[in-house]
């Protein structure tokens, strides 16, 4: 009887918990990313200014509920000499965010270079990924299609794990709705 129950209630209130990873070079706007989700996502909770978002040194940890799944976001610092310590969560992940500065142009190869670098560890084959073109609200910034063209040789490592590009600007909340929660579930995240 105690098993039946316990088993009831865990069926009911029980989530599924993924990790996810958000990576991309520094500046390109994960942790503003994180905050808006939180934001969106959490009731009552009060998320800090956006504007006083400084370079993350470590990691910003942020958790939100939907439906029966909980995504537990790991958000790590993008500066070159971070970067060596993204491996090190790539064994728990379930899903990587990896967050693009479409307004920096200069720095699209570095970028892409991260990525690249990224995808090719083992540990993270067959991870799913959401790839977010951001900064939308900027004028004259980098289209999603251009963003796809500049990545387009690392279509062979990406293989046949998941991976959608979204366009989506952090800093207003716009689309982060659409391209964090739903491209996960299409992404299969949430099955
Ligand atoms: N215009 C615009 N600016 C943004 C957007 N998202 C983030 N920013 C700005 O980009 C800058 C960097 O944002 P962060 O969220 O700190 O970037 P990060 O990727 O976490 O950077 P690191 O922690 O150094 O790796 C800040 O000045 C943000 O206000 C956006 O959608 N539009
Ligand atoms: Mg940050």
């Amino acid at each position: 009887m105690y098993t039946l129950l316990s088993g009831l209630y865990k069926y009911m209130f029980q989530k599924d918990e993924y990790c996810i990873l958000i990576l991309g070079l520094d500046n390109a706007g994960k942790t503003t990313f994180l905050e808006q989700t939180k934001t969106k996502f959490s009731k009552n909770y009060k998320g800090m200014s956006l504007s006083k978002i400084t370079t993350t040194v470590g990691l910003n940890i942020g958790t939100i509920d939907v439906g029966k799944a909980r995504l537990m976001f790991w958000d790590l610092g993008g500066q070159e000499e971070l970067q060596s310590l993204w491996d090190k969560y790539y064994a728990e992940s379930h899903g990587v965010i990896y967050v693009i500065d479409s307004t920096d142009e200069g720095r699209l190869s570095e970028s892409k270079e991260a990525f690249e670098k990224m995808i090719s560890s083992e540990a993270l084959e067959g991870v799913p990924l959401l790839v977010l073109a951001n900064k939308q609200d900027v004028p004259d910034c980098l289209s999603v299609p251009d963003i796809k063209t500049a990545f387009s040789d690392c279509a062979p490592k990406i293989g046949k794990r998941d991976c959608l590009v979204q366009p989506c600007t952090a800093l207003t909340g716009a689309l982060v709705l659409c391209s964090s929660w739903s491209s996960l579930s299409t992404l299969g995240l949430n099955n």
